[in-house]
């Protein structure tokens, strides 16, 4: 196991830490895949599965394979990869929304599997592509059999989800933050319905606090959004022209022209022409610099197709497109600088991880989720994109932040970055695996 580090951590047992992580992804498997928390989120996700495959790569690379080949059995036929594979011998009701909800079933070309009928950010081909590598002489074949899931993903993004040159989201579940303030302004737009909870009932409530999930009146949003896609028979065109959400995030794009660039590392890796990704991800690249990105304010903005207009918060997603190497770099130094600033507060004595929302923002909540606490998957994100800048002592510092707020909360959900408390739920899957991934990048950087 590759887990020993030697990161200025000190006083802290890496490998004890390491072994609670390997526990964790152990105990949340489920046969075929692995839950993001055995409460809470009882089925599989799709963003968290390739998060989970960073870090069972490390020490199970096979298990790491059927994770993502597991989410790509629930593919559906036009592309799409939905954020929730319904385990079948779970309860529909063990989890809201679920299958008889999304009714997957009624749409041609769906997959065997009940999912839903929304998507989350896409990156599978980032996890793909590292466990090409991890897997050694049996990469090759993992990527023969990956590369056509991973084009038709991407195909399914450029086809029938562009506004302009980048991809929509048409729910705030499909940004992967979904409570984040940016969408309080296009969300507040969508008429918020009580009446929705005589019909429907929350489960997350059950396994989490209230003060650390979304309000009612944003989950009656959540699911009149979601209602009103499944009527329409999931259909793009109708959503694109009607759809009462509809936003080009940063971070979303920012994923999808990093997955170009993986899906280039594949297809070299199984000698097929990588040009047309490498294009792909410097065209996204070029689009998100001309549309979403703000001088003024330091950062990338998401823009809201249904006002016309970018939205000003501050938020992690707006950092994320730093993994991009061809960022121009006037525009890496402003990120850094923004990051190491009041409003993230990156680096500094008293902040751990990258806070989720500005914390100088008065709705900055570092307990509520997505609306201020650090995330391990986003914080990995940004220490990515740091070290593909050459920005080494401020990843680290992001790496042992992952492993200091480990130490002191355990495997959590979320974290208030200020505290370090921990929040959400517990023994959280993509915790554990990007902890594992964490450790090992710290001891390949000592090696
Ligand atoms: C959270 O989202 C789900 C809905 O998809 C929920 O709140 O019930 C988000 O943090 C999302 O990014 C994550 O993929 C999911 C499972 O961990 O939980």
């Amino acid at each position: 196991m590759v887990i020993t580090t030697t990161t200025p951590t000190s006083g802290i047992d890496h490998d004890r830490l390491g072994r609670a992580a390997v526990r964790v992804l152990i105990e949340n498997w489920h046969g075929h895949a692995t839950v993001p928390s055995r409460s809470l989120y009882p089925h599989q996700w799709s963003w968290d599965s390739a998060f989970i495959a960073l870090g069972l790569k490390h020490f199970a690379p096979r298990r790491a394979a059927a994770e993502l080949l597991s989410l790509f059995g629930a593919q559906w036929g036009d592309g799409r990869i939905p954020h929730i594979a319904f385990n079948p011998a779970v309860a529909d009701d063990a989890y809201f929304p679920g299958p008889s909800f999304w009714r997957s079933g009624e749409i041609d070309g769906h997959p065997p599997i009940d999912t839903s009928g929304i998507i989350q950010p896409p990156v599978h081909a980032i996890a793909a592509a590292a466990v090409v590598q991890g897997l050694g002489a049996e990469g090759r074949g993992f990527a023969d059999r990956v590369y056509p899931y991973l084009v038709a993903q991407n195909s399914y993004l450029r086809g029938r989800r562009t506004v302009g040159e980048l991809a929509a989201v048409v729910h705030p579940w499909e940004t992967g933050l979904d409570n984040s303030p940016a969408w309080d302004a296009p969300l507040h737009a969508v008429p918020s319905d009580l009446s929705l909870f005589q019909t429907y009932t929350r489960r997350d409530l059950d396994h989490a606090r209230a003060s650390e999930r979304p309000t009612n009146e944003d989950y009656s949003r959540y699911i009149r959004l979601a209602l009103a896609y499944r009527d329409s028979g999931y259909d793009d065109d109708w959503v694109r022209q009607h759809g009462e959400f509809l936003v080009v995030d940063p971070a979303f794009n920012a994923l999808w022209a990093w997955s170009e660039l993986a899906l280039a590392e594949i297809a070299q890796s199984h000698d097929r022409d990588s040009r047309g990704h490498l294009a792909e991800a410097a065209r996204i690249t070029a689009a998100l610099v001309d549309h979403l990105w703000s001088e003024s304010r330091g950062l990338f903005l998401a823009r809201d197709e249904r006002s016309d207009r970018l939205l000003p918060e501050r938020t992690v997603a707006g950092l994320i497109p730093l993994i991009l190497p061809r960022l121009p770099g006037p525009i890496v130094s402003a990120l850094c600088e923004t990051l190491a600033g009041d409003c993230f507060g990156v680096g500094r004595e008293g902040v751990r991880g990258v806070p989720s929302f500005d914390l100088t923002d008065p709705r900055y909540d570092p307990q509520r989720y997505w609306r201020g606490p650090s995330w391990l998957n986003t914080t990995w994100l940004v220490a990515s994109g740091l070290a593909v800048h050459g920005k080494e002592a401020l990843a680290q510092r992001l790496r042992d932040d992952v492993v200091a707020l480990v130490a002191n909360a355990g495997l959590r959900e979320y974290f208030n970055p200020q505290t370090g408390a921990g929040h959400g739920t517990t023994n959280f899957s993509w915790s554990a695996a990007l902890l594992i991934q964490v450790l090992a990048e710290g001891s390949m950087d000592a090696g």
